[in-house]
């Protein structure tokens, strides 16, 4: 195995924009320095309206270690969700290793969030460079940079930027114009494609419950909302709403600036390619760390997105992979379980000591330790952590399809039979959609509780044997069987409608017999799924409507995972065309634009799905050979 190393000189320093550099300095004598702020533990804290350079200024938190021993670097989290007023937060977990490594703490509100001045843009598009005085998140980062260097005594001239989600998308925004200073970049579940597969869309097929709920949440107000609900199972409000049209109607009244740009690009247009990252990911500017959560329900094909698209470009390997058993932030939690699944071990702590102190101690301290040599990946089902030279391990796997057959069964052969009847059926019925997750599905971020923390794990029997879902098994296993890598579904299938959405879920069944947890037997865990919206089958630009009744290839990327399925386990695969309210409902007659279709269109189809020869539908595994 080969491993790349990072050289001595693996930074890079990017020439600051001159503008910005004359803009710092008459910033660093116009604004006085931090006021002093209520001491936590350990900690002088300080607030500054830190000016960008078009004036607005950022409310900042900072943090410095009362006994440091020298010089620090700074660690910055940009946020739109609050920054914390006392250092409680660094008390304890999850900031230990990183307050024992000694930091200068920073965060700062965005652009129009809390304290902020300025107005809050949605993932605001990077700029336009061919304006001189434009502004972005990168700006903004930039500014924050220089005016903390300028302003905060007892630093060390280097500084990281973190975060989680959105803070993670803001931390790799940084990275993409970055001051000379920035050393180090930590996107956590950064999303990077709104359309194609992160909270708002997944191949344009919209989340309605995650995007309705965060769209009035963020701009109802400067501060967080919760949307109120007046039923308990959100199911059953979003079936009564009917089509998407009474949202603006009834509801927002056209007043929340994201819910009108879902409305106004149904497809993945300029909006949306504005918006994506791949295009700006055109050089490794700063060593960075992608983590990635296998059961990441808001941004998991962010991270692998981001890391991907800078590959090609790292050739001095300074961009790191990490994914562990997680759902959406959940390595800054307790990582022993999620769910009813269990690790073996906190493999939140593993990441945040082993991984995440180390990689920022070296590139922001030069301090030896940081060892992991491209990628590591936590392996679902044994519960190892796995180190690899390169994400996929390509060298290490062999693409094998399984095949969905006859009688519900999975199988590595493929379909003997020519017969053009070789299908199964179901009726998808828009008036009767599967839920994603059992019932009551509470709002997504209730304060009384929500299963949407955890849903990608739970126990996927309470959609199998439903007349509207089909299942494929295979017998049970007879040696283990590792995945790793990125998987790929390739269904064949009709509909009677013109348009349908395709939800394809891998999932490994354990045995009945569970001596060690004899409550898990038969339990049905989701290891990889996605849906596709038929209409994107040919261009995500250029919707077309399906052809009644004749097959068609869907390609479904059901992204990557490091799973062993166990002896004595089946692998099973699910298909549906509803996961509602997740996803709004595909009216299943073509119109134009779903946000706009009238309650006529939503119409009951019949689905197939083909397994003959001429059309072997199958899930495509990247198997561990090596
Ligand atoms: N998933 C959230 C988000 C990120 C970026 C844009 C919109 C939503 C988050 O957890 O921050």
């Amino acid at each position: 195995m080969s491993i790349r190393r990072p050289g001595p000189n693996a930074f890079s320093a990017v020439a600051p924009a001159v503008a910005a550099v004359l803009l710092a300095a008459v910033a660093a004598v116009l604004f006085a320095p931090p006021a002093p702020a209520a001491a936590g533990p350990g900690f002088t804290v300080s607030r500054a309206m830190i000016p960008m350079r078009d004036g607005i200024k950022l409310n900042t938190v900072i943090f410095a270690p009362e006994a440091a021993a020298g010089p620090l670097p700074f660690l910055i989290k940009r946020t739109p969700y609050g920054v914390p007023e006392s250092a409680e937060l660094l008390a304890g977990e999850p900031y230990a290793e990183l307050v024992a490594d000694g930091y200068i703490f920073v965060f700062q509100d965005i652009r129009g969030r809390f304290k902020s001045e300025g107005t809050f843009v949605m993932q605001r598009p990077p700029r336009d460079r061919r304006a001189p005085r434009a502004i972005d998140e990168a700006t903004d980062a930039y500014d924050t940079v220089a005016w903390l260097l300028a302003h905060v005594p007892g630093h060390n001239g280097r500084a990281g930027f973190y975060g989680v989600s959105y803070d993670g998308w803001l931390a790799a925004q940084a990275m993409i114009d970055p001051h000379p200073a920035l050393r180090a970049v930590s996107p956590q579940a950064s999303p990077a494609d709104m359309w194609l597969g992160d909270d708002f869309h997944h191949n344009g097929a919209f989340r309605l419950s995650y995007g309705f709920e965060y769209a009035a949440m963020m701009e109802t107000s400067k501060e967080s909302f919760n949307f109120g609900f007046d039923l308990y199972d959100t199911f059953e409000w979003y079936l009564r709403l009917g089509p998407l049209g009474a949202v603006n109607k009834r509801i927002l009244g056209g007043r929340i600036p994201s819910w009108n740009d879902f409305v106004a690009h149904p497809n993945y247009d300029a909006f949306w390619q504005k918006q994506a990252m791949a295009s700006y990911l055109t050089r490794v500017t700063v060593p960075a760390l992608h983590v990635a959560g296998w059961w990441d329900q808001e941004d998991f094909y962010g991270p692998q997105k981001i890391y991907a698209t800078l590959e090609p470009h790292d050739d001095r390997g300074l961009s790191f992979f990490v994914a562990g058993p997680w759902n959406h932030g959940g390595w800054m939690r307790d990582g022993s379980s999620l769910g009813r699944i269990k690790f073996g071990g906190d493999t939140a702590k593993y990441y945040r000591a082993r991984i995440q102190a180390p990689f920022f101690a070296r590139f922001l301290k030069d301090k030896p330790g940081w060892t992991v040599p491209e990628a590591i990946t936590f392996e679902t089902g044994t519960n190892a952590w796995q180190v690899y030279d390169a994400w996929p391990p390509r060298s290490l796997t062999e693409d094998r399809a399984l095949y969905l057959r006859e009688d519900g069964r999975l199988a590595f052969e493929p379909p003997a039979s020519s017969d053009e009847g070789g299908f199964d059926s179901y009726v998808s019925d828009p008036a009767h959609p599967v839920p994603y997750r059992p019932r009551p599905i509470e709002p997504t971020y209730d304060p009384r509780g929500s299963g949407w923390r955890t849903w990608l794990v739970g126990d996927q029997r309470f959609a199998h044997l439903r007349p509207d879902v089909l299942s494929w098994e295979t017998e049970p296993l007879a040696e283990d069987l590792t995945v790793t890598g990125r998987i790929l579904a390739r269904v064949f299938a009709s509909t009677s409608g013109s348009d349908s959405d395709w939800i394809v879920k891998l999932i490994d069944v354990y045995p009945e017999d569970c001596p060690a947890e004899p409550a898990m037997g038969g339990y049905q865990l989701m290891i990889a799924n996605e849906v596709f919206r038929g209409r994107f089958r040919k261009s995500f630009e250029r919707p077309e409507p399906l052809v009644p009744g004749e097959v068609a290839e869907f390609a479904v990327d059901l992204h990557a995972a490091d799973h062993r399925f166990l002896k004595g386990h089946r692998i099973m695969v699910q298909v549906q065309s509803t996961w509602f309210p997740l996803i709004d409902r595909n009216p299943q007659t073509y119109v134009d634009n779903i946000f706009l279709a009238g309650a006529e269109d939503f119409r009951p189809a019949t689905q197939k799905v083909f397994r003959s020869k001429a059309h072997p539908s199958a899930v495509v595994l990247p198997v561990r050979v090596r």
